[in-house]
């Protein structure tokens, strides 16, 4: 079908979207190490994929792909959003970042702690055409961290529907059947089969 070159560094990422990628007849070539990342400037998830994907693409000649993931909190007005890895400020630790939302939501009833992660998948391509995939997961932020699975903000989400444990409670079976980022992958799976 054709050739794509990964942007993200992060080798979880790049496995799962390796295999799915390769099951399509897609050839996939890893981040070559001296391309410089670009400032994720963008206030939205699609922004800041596209650039990561666009800036791929002028350095390699091959088509790109890019994912940008954040977590929306109903009560902060979508924060941490696109700033989600960086929200206790640079270089900060999961924990970190985890313990700057939950600081920000001691005195917010568990019925108005609604949130939702959000992936989005970008595919830029040398003729200047690009594709652009989403995949959300709904549910609430818990007033502790609970579990020990998964990263990030796993340990304070719950699903709904998931019987109240936290995405860190959760196999990571279990977690990548339901989760935003699968759910995007699937999404770019059908858009890349019917373009
Ligand atoms: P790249 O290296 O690929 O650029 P990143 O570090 O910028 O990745 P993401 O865009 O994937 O990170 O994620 C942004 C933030 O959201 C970061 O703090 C993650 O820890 C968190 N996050 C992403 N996916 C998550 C998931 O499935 N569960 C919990 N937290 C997640």
């Amino acid at each position: 079908m054709s050739t794509f070159v990964l942007a993200t560094a992060n080798p979880h990422k790049a496995v799962e979207l390796r295999a799915v990628l390769e099951d399509l007849g897609v050839t996939v070539l890893a981040r070559p190490r001296d391309v410089p990342e670009v400032d994720e400037t963008s206030d939205t998830l699609e922004g800041n994929a596209l650039l990561k994907a666009w800036a791929l693409v002028e350095a390699t000649g091959f088509a790109a792909l890019a994912d940008d993931t954040g977590l929306f909190v109903d009560v902060l007005e979508g924060r941490p959003g696109v700033r989600s890895a960086r929200y206790a400020g640079e270089g900060a630790s999961d924990a970190d970042n985890v313990e700057r939302l939950l600081s920000e939501l001691v005195n917010v009833d568990l019925d108005e702690r609604g949130a939702r992660f959000a992936t989005v998948i970008a595919v830029a391509y040398p003729d200047g055409s690009s594709i652009v995939v989403r995949g959300e997961l709904e549910g609430t932020i818990d007033h502790y961290p609970r579990g020990s699975h998964g990263f990030g903000y796993d340990s304070v989400f719950v699903p709904l529907g998931s019987g109240g444990r936290t995405l860190a409670q959760m196999a990571p079976e279990e977690k990548n059947a339901i989760s935003h980022r699968s759910r995007a992958v699937r999404n770019l799976v059908a858009a890349l089969r019917i373009s």
